[in-house]
């Protein structure tokens, strides 16, 4: 009888076992992520190819490695609420989280459950550095972090005070009237000063150590975002009398409608209702009156290829680690940047230069890799499709929708509109051929980019275009949260 009961015993035992060690196992054998943000980084990498001079190598090798997006959009042309987007899954609209101002965005959605959050409540290790919320060395959410990574910074480097930014070291060269945070020039510092330079070296250390559970290492550089300050020898790579200054033409914005001028030549910030020129003119003329395009165009350029070298630091790393196979690597920029196209300088519109973001997915031995994919590409549809490719239960009461087939067939049509938004009521939606904004006041632009990629001619006033207008409308949302302000039109 007893013999017999510890032979039963012995069976429950063994079976528990082997129940709990496949259940570790299960656990063990879910991917990694390395989640790679890249600040106002716009489609001047080699791999889309918005500027022929841009020297993105190491981006290039992810894109030919993985599959490479060359049309993925943000949900808002701004830090904040594109980065909220993303990493909750949740429309602008839904969230009411419009600009920079509403950081704490749990205040408008208290129950929103982030990517990472959601990837530690089932089991990930999640740790993070640099900029991935809004704000550089700040968590942003701690919620979503096992472990934040804080950066030492030179306090050196760059001082403000009353909002203007001094340089302690020499080489700075603009000559803008506004100096504050609009600026640009080589600085005589190592490399290994920068503080992107000390999240790359972090985001390194992590990957050379073992870890007990599947982690989600998240790591967001600061570069390209203004002040383009970076070492010196990054600028000599872009001689400044062979720089090319982006494609435009004349008048462009004499089609736009009051608010679309007031976006191409104002610094329109939704949510706080500001908008304003930084020192009573339009930028763009300043910037030519001061003959410092092409200067600009050299520090977006210097700056994007400094991110873009230590980019390529952590992914040796991580190809040298004992990870290189079972991590999903995903690289994103949070919006795009104007650089006198639509005599608009920074973000803060809704057209195609201030919304297309690079995007790669790498996945070793299970995706379709070494492709590339021009169907248009929300960033908020991020979320689910990392949450399915890493086998997590399907994440409910999210706006975004998982794009895994896609990147398993990429051949398969997809016709998913993408909409943008910046602030309540001003909208674009982009599909394959389309795109079409609407502000406000329903005023509206429509650009065929099948012919005009440049997006030079607003088709919005033809009569023939009315029913290609009312299908694109029926994308844009039929509820939106409120913002605490009215749109002011007052275009210079
Ligand atoms: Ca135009």
């Amino acid at each position: 009888m007893i013999k017999s009961l510890n032979i039963i015993l012995s069976i429950v035992f063994l079976l528990l076992t082997i129940i709990i060690c496949s259940g570790q196992n299960k656990n063990l054998n879910k991917p990694n992520v390395l989640f790679i943000a890249v600040d106002d980084l716009n489609d001047w990498t080699g791999y889309i190819g918005g500027h022929p001079q841009a020297k993105t190598p190491n981006i290039d090798r992810l894109a030919k490695k993985g599959v490479a997006f060359t049309h993925a959009y943000a949900s808002a042309p701004l830090c904040n609420p594109s980065r909220v987007s993303l990493l909750t899954s949740i429309l602008p609209s839904n969230s009411g989280v419009y600009g920079n101002a509403e950081a704490k965005f749990r205040k408008k959605i208290p129950d929103a459950v982030t990517l990472m959050q959601y990837f530690k409540l089932y089991g990930y290790k999640t740790m993070g550095a640099g900029k991935i919320f809004h704000g550089f060395n700040n968590p942003g959410d701690d919620q979503s972090w096992d472990y934040y990574h804080r950066i030492n910074r030179n306090p050196n480097l760059i001082q403000t005070k009353n909002g203007k930014i001094k340089s302690k070291f020499n080489g700075r060269d603009t000559e803008l009237p506004h100096p504050s945070l609009f600026n640009w020039g080589p600085i005589d510092i190592e490399d290994e000063e920068m503080p992107d330079v000390k999240v790359a070296n972090w985001a390194i250390s992590e990957l050379n150590k073992k870890h007990e559970k599947p982690f989600f290492l998240a790591f967001g550089f600061t570069k390209p975002h203004l002040p383009w300050y970076v070492p010196r020898k990054y600028f000599e790579k872009f001689p400044l009398d062979e720089i090319i200054l982006p494609e435009t033409i004349a008048a462009d914005i004499d089609d736009l409608p009051p608010f679309g001028k007031k976006l191409a030549r104002e610094i329109y910030i939704p949510s706080t209702g500001k908008n304003f020129n930084v020192s009573g003119d339009v930028e763009h003329k300043q910037i030519i009156s001061a003959n410092q395009w092409k200067k600009g165009v050299q520090a977006y350029l210097a700056t994007i290829n400094f991110a873009d070298v230590y980019l390529g630091a952590v992914l040796d790393a991580l190809a040298d680690s004992q990870y290189a196979q079972n991590t999903i690597v995903v690289l994103w920029g949070d919006h795009g940047w104007h650089l006198g196209e639509k005599e608009h300088w920074r973000k803060h519109a809704l057209w195609e230069d201030t919304t297309r973001t690079p995007l790669v997915i790498y996945y070793p031995d299970v995706i379709k890799n070494a492709t590339s994919i021009s169907h248009p590409i929300s960033l908020l549809d991020i979320y689910p499709t990392l949450v399915e490719m890493c086998g997590l239960p399907t994440k409910e009461n999210i706006d975004g929708k998982s794009f895994y087939e896609l990147l398993k067939h990429p051949n398969q049509s997809w016709d998913r509109p993408v909409l943008m938004t910046l602030g309540k009521g001003n909208h674009a939606v982009r599909t394959k051929r389309w795109r079409y904004i609407q502000y406000f006041d329903g005023t509206n632009e429509l650009y065929d980019h099948n012919v005009d990629p440049n997006e030079w001619k607003n088709l919005s006033g033809l009569t023939k275009y009315n029913d290609v207008i009312e299908t694109l409308k029926k994308s844009l949302p039929k509820t939106e949260k409120n913002q605490s302000y009215s749109h002011s039109i007052n275009p210079k």
